[in-house]
């Protein structure tokens, strides 16, 4: 702000008038008040508990916007080198007992709101999550976030502010119904809206091409839509740090000068329509997880958010006034899938046409800048926008990725002359009609690292995936980093007693900070006393959760029965499907039994939650047939003492915190090779559930942590990617009913298609052994405890430092005290 500069008195008079004021009960009190009179106009006679929430939520808020005020202000006088992770998803789920838990003010609001007459874990009740994400990939970006203000990195997270974020499911007669998420009806107390932070997005339109003024061509491009983008800024609150970071999402709405061009031409109905078009392009998240759509909206949200961020970058780095040769010595940008990645051809454009950088030096800049996680192998999942679709919406973009894929097989052919099939192969462009371009590609040519998020996916990118880019740049590009969840939410927040038992057992909190420390706990495993106070917590989260259940599934579920969970996005490869045989199969086991052997059986309650992407109609059949699978096993006299199902729905961020502390064993089976992390694994186990699970994503890293006799694991074992593949076509080695030899001998040929057909078999061998390690309840609570305290690996903060050391080459920035 140019014109006004504050005299040393009024900048001191500042200082005073802005420095934190300490947090006693009653000054939370004041606040409160405050805000549930002025910001909400209500009195102590007509509030409730949302209003509560509200008036607390506003409070913690304004402690946030301090902390986050002065790290951002020194972070802007520092100017280190900042990382942006740029993600079209952040699944943040609710924020204020995050806040409060992360400011360590939780015990004080909690009791200062209760001398109002307030209860704090109902207010928490009241928050609508933010839902701005499908699963593991938004999730695991909000965890990042979480982890990056932890450790004081200086980062930005950017992204879109949709609307409406993920839909919400209901069941109606077995099937999944979908409602839309208006989540901002009541206002968000959790965001600042920048209005005075706006940068204009454009679209369509036609290239000029002119002779510059050095006799080389310049390229004008004249768009024909423009909208413009508003900051939305989340304050990100670090666990026992005073940073706080920003996500900053963005918003759209039409531009002034182009609506009053319609409007004054009299054409009233163009200049709305052209309004609601502009504010449709941050309406809804698409809501189709590791599958591709090519919908032409999608690729606008794509575009209008990479490109408002790049703006803000920008502006960010000229305050420094250095050269453009300095860019990267101050900015990294990860891309979270290949869904930013147009935001690289954005950097370059920019470059050359409007900073007037040669091609070479631009792309020098831009191939320093940015790096590409990806997230899945699976074909269906990689995105291919059509040539035409990116013609008609970013011309200028599709001429550089044309340029960009002529010096790349231009060099290509040189080392290996002649070899046309190579050329076709490594192609951004896929040749067919009409053509397409092959982000994931585009993303390998323009980063300097690429990484996987877990061992075995970052060997399959590598090895199947990319295999021809490995040998070209050299295995120097690839790497792997394996995802990690935030301990703060998901143990600290999620499940309360837990984590108090391991402060009290470790005499420091300190583990929350660095998780390795949870190892410690080992030497207690066998401890009767403490294995029973953790089996204890187990028991009494069981009981919160068949609550829950009794509330929205109208089934009293068996507290003390082995809870068996599978909950996550319905997906084939997931293979819900396979479970549910399996739950069939147990289910008519039980009915062949005499009363006296059934009376030795370990009861079991299964639990399924997730939802289907809307159009996806196997995935909603298979909750169709959990339904109605239920709907005979809970009525069942005789068995359901043994045997019960559930279909728990609207499965959420909220929902899982409430899910996972209460599970014994949860299920991760997806066809091997497929899965690229998972990471809710990692959340159960660090809630003393145990896995079963197949030899796939990090399922195999967290069985190598907590030792084979504390995870349930079956199918393919062969650590060798190659093998994996090849072995799970080929035989797995089990024996089946001798009667059957030849039926399963003509599957296991290929006669009848995919022959993981026979893994539902070692799938039930698996069952029987969890029924027979869970009736010794003490072996039972020691593998418990072990497979918690081999968790160190799987936080976030791990991950974090694992990306900043070797692919940002950024350093934390503590705020001065
Ligand atoms: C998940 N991917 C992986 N995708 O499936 C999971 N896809 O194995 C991994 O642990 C996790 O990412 C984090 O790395 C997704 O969640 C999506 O949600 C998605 C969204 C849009 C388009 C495609």
């Amino acid at each position: 702000y140019p014109g006004w500069k504050p005299s040393p008195e009024i900048a001191a008079r500042w200082k005073k008038l802005t420095a934190p004021k300490e947090l006693t009960e009653e000054h939370i009190q004041e606040e409160f008040v405050n805000h549930a009179t002025k910001t909400l106009a209500r009195s102590a006679f007509n509030m409730d508990d949302f209003a509560a929430y509200q008036a607390s939520a506003y409070s913690v808020r304004d402690q946030l916007i301090d902390q986050w005020n002065s790290t951002q202000m020194y972070h802007t006088t520092v100017s280190p080198k900042r990382v942006y992770y740029l993600s079209l998803e952040f699944l943040i789920g609710r924020s204020m007992d995050n806040a409060l838990l992360n400011l360590g003010i939780k015990d004080r609001y909690a009791n200062a709101i209760d001398k109002l007459g307030f209860n704090m874990e109902d207010l928490v009740e009241q928050e609508t999550d933010a839902a701005l994400g499908n699963g593991g990939l938004g999730r695991l970006a909000a965890c990042f976030m979480d982890s990056l203000a932890t450790l004081d990195y200086p980062a930005w997270g950017y992204g879109i502010r949709y609307n409406y974020g993920i839909f919400e499911q209901s069941i109606v007669d077995g099937y999944q119904t979908e409602h839309p998420d208006y989540w901002l009806t009541f206002g968000n107390p959790w965001e600042i809206q920048r209005l005075d932070i706006t940068y204009p997005v454009a679209f369509g339109g036609t290239v000029i091409r002119s002779k510059g003024a050095s006799g080389g061509f310049v390229y004008t491009w004249e768009p024909t839509e423009r909208v413009v983008a508003v900051a939305h800024d989340f304050p990100i609150p670090g666990f026992g740090t005073k940073s706080t970071i920003n996500i900053r999402l963005w918003s759209s709405k039409p531009s002034n000068e182009f609506d009053f061009a319609s409007f004054n031409a009299g054409e009233y109905e163009k200049s709305v329509k052209e309004q609601t078009d502009a504010e449709n392009i941050t309406s809804c998240l698409y809501p189709n997880d590791n599958h591709y759509i090519g919908k032409k909206l999608r690729l606008k949200q794509q575009y209008f958010f990479v490109c408002a961020t790049l703006q803000d970058i920008i502006r960010r780095f000229k305050k420094t006034g250095e050269p453009w040769s300095e860019f990267p010595k101050h900015v990294a940008i990860q891309l979270n899938d290949t869904h930013p990645t147009i935001g690289i051809v954005e950097l370059q454009r920019i470059l050359i046409d409007e900073e007037g950088l040669d091609w070479d030096g631009a792309w020098k800049i831009v191939t320093k800048v940015y790096s590409y996680t990806n997230h899945t192998v699976l074909p269906e999942a990689l995105e291919k926008w059509t040539v035409p679709l990116l013609k008609e919406l970013l011309p200028r973009h599709m001429m550089i990725i044309f340029d960009i894929n002529l010096f790349f097989l231009q060099s290509v052919e040189r080392r290996y002359p002649g070899d046309r099939e190579k050329l076709r192969r490594m192609s951004i462009i896929e040749e067919g009609v009409p053509q397409s371009v092959r982000m994931a590609y585009l993303a390998v040519v323009c980063c300097h690292t690429v990484n996987g998020v877990a061992e075995l996916h970052s060997d399959l990118v590598q090895k199947q995936l990319f295999s021809e880019f490995v040998e070209y740049f050299g295995a120097g590009r690839f790497t792997n980093v394996t995802n990690g969840v935030t301990p703060r939410r998901w143990l600290h927040q999620a499940n309360p007693r837990l984590s108090a038992l391991i402060t009290k057992t470790l005499k420091s909190q300190h583990w929350l900070k660095d998780l390795s420390e949870l190892a410690k706990l080992k030497q207690f495993a066998s401890d009767p006393e403490f294995q029973r106070k953790w089996m204890e917590i187990k028991a009494s989260n069981k009981k919160r959760l068949a609550e829950h259940i009794a509330a929205h599934c109208n089934v009293y579920v068996n507290p003390d029965a082995i809870f068996d969970v599978q909950c996550k996005r319905i997906h084939e490869y997931k293979r819900q499907f396979m479970n549910i045989l399996q739950v069939i199969h147990r289910y008519e086991e039980l009915q062949k039994m005499t009363d006296e052997v059934l009376a030795k059986q370990v009861p079991r309650v299964v639990i399924f939650a997730g939802k289907s992407a809307p159009g996806y109609y196997i995935a909603k059949m298979v909750i169709k047939l959990i339904n109605n699978a239920a709907n005979v096993i809970n009525y069942n006299l005789r068995t359901s003492k043994y045997l019960q199902l559930v279909f728990i729905p609207n499965y959420n961020v909220s929902l899982a915190e409430i899910i996972i502390p209460a599970s014994d064993i949860s299920q991760h089976i997806s066809t091997a090779g497929t899965e690229a992390s998972g990471t809710s694994n990692m959340k159960f186990v660090l809630n003393g559930g145990l896995i079963v699970g197949t030899v796939d994503g990090a399922n195999i890293e967290i069985g190598e942590e907590t030792g084979p006799e504390n995870i349930f694991l079956f199918g393919v074992l062969t650590p060798e990617v190659e093998d994996i593949r090849h072995k799970q076509t080929y035989g797995t080695g089990i024996k089946v009913d001798p009667k059957l030899d030849s039926v399963v001998e003509s599957i296991r040929d290929g006669t009848y298609g995919q022959p993981a057909i026979f893994e539902p078999l070692l799938h039930i061998d698996t069952m029987r052994k969890v029924d027979a390690c869970f009736q010794n309840k003490a072996e039972w609570a020691k593998k418990s405890i072990l497979a918690a305290a081999s968790m160190g690996k799987f936080s976030s903060d791990r991950s974090i430092n694992d990306y900043a050391k070797n692919i940002w080459h950024i350093s934390p920035l503590p705020p001065p005290e």
